[in-house]
């Protein structure tokens, strides 16, 4: 039986173990109960105590693996070839961070997965190949390097790769802990394995893509953004354009969200997303908030410094940060910007009241490291 006794303050569970106790604990226990001053203070900590830790997972030793399963595993019998990565503190629920879930998805030469929808909402950050292209809800879409994507929670969605010369590599960014957690997790399979797509491609992006609320089209009232993908060329432009009229975050160097271009909200009601731009050799002030956050280098190379660990980072690598951990980023290369992709839960945070931040007030603003 554990002692909630660590923290030994007024207001605070202090009850020692006695002989009586013990006794009592197992007698309310056999009647699935409990005593809530046993637990109180693990179940109310003073603050936001994640399971997850900061972690880096550099591409070019992730690339090998996520190459090898193209050769040990088919499309159709794995449903979805993707290398996940896994926080050590959130095995059990296969989160990357906090309630996040992602993945290395690897398609061949030509190959194509059937559709699906689900419950959980998806993104995808395209890493490397051509010929990658996603049907959602169908409208059919094609990536390349660096570009943004949405599978918005409950859309058909299947993808593929239709180049000849190699194979795509895309990151998967889905909620699946998040849905799980709540035990509301759907899934089906297409009643005819696959969509088909309307004759023009990247509709939304044509009809969206340009700052202008477009006349004549279905009035949008969907949760969700009706832009489904978000390519690389004008995000970096904007962001360039930006660092040019603006200051930008002390925290985030010149930062952007992707938006839902009819409400100017996150592209999803439970994931947000960023592009972020550190000038040449610009390093950031640390600052915390709830909400967990996957970052994804575009562009770069740099190094973050998250609760207190330094982590160096260059383009294709992917690294977390709890919720509540302090975090700042440099720039390390003194003649070039780099970008920092990211993706979060805080439109869950801020719905529900949850969201909180807070500057590092030490240290001329920077976390001491070992
Ligand atoms: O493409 O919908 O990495 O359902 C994991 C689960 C991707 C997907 C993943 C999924 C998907």
């Amino acid at each position: 039986m554990t002692t909630a006794y660590d923290d030994n303050q007024l207001g605070r569970a202090r009850v020692a173990d006695t002989p009586e106790l013990t006794a009592y604990y197992g007698e309310l226990a056999e009647r699935d109960a409990g005593a809530l001053w046993s637990v109180a203070n693990d179940i109310e900590p003073w603050y936001p105590q994640p399971k997850s830790v900061p972690v880096l997972w550099r591409y070019e030793e992730l690339r090998p693996l996520v190459r090898k399963a193209l050769d040990l595993v088919n499309a159709d019998d794995a449903g979805r070839r993707v290398v996940m990565l896994v926080n050590p503190g959130r095995k059990d629920v296969s989160a990357a961070v906090g309630l996040l879930y992602t993945g290395l998805q690897i398609m061949g030469p030509g190959e194509a997965m059937t559709a699906h929808r689900h419950q959980a909402a998806a993104l995808r950050f395209v890493h490397e190949g051509t010929g990658a292209w996603t049907i959602v809800d169908g409208q059919k879409l094609r990536v390349g390097p660096r570009d943004f994507a949405i599978t918005p929670n409950g859309t058909w969605h299947e993808h593929g790769n239709e180049s000849d010369d190699g194979p795509v590599i895309w990151q998967d960014g889905l909620d699946i802990p998040l849905v799980n957690a709540l035990d509301a997790g759907f899934y089906e399979v297409h009643p005819e394995l696959y969509q088909k797509p309307g004759k023009v491609i990247n509709s939304s992006v044509l009809t969206y893509g340009a700052n202008l609320l477009p006349y004549g089209v279905e009035k949008w009232t969907r949760p969700y953004s009706p832009l489904l993908a978000y390519p690389w060329e004008p995000t970096y432009e904007s962001l360039r354009q930006l660092a040019r009229a603006s200051e930008g975050s002390p925290y985030d160097g010149v930062i952007a969200e992707y938006t839902n271009p009819v409400t100017g909200g996150s592209v999803m009601p439970t994931m947000g997303a960023h592009m972020q731009l550190l000038r040449p050799g610009q390093a950031t002030k640390a600052h915390r908030h709830t909400g967990s956050v996957i970052y994804t280098v575009a562009k770069g190379r740099g190094e973050s410094v998250i609760g207190g660990k330094r982590f160096a980072w260059k383009e294709g690598d992917i690294f977390c940060v709890p919720s509540w951990a302090w975090h700042e980023h440099s720039n390390l290369d003194q003649d070039d910007d780099a970008c920092l992709f990211s993706f979060n839960d805080f439109p869950v945070m801020r719905s529900l009241g949850f969201y909180r931040e807070e500057a590092y007030a030490d240290n001329a603003g920077h976390q001491p490291t070992a």
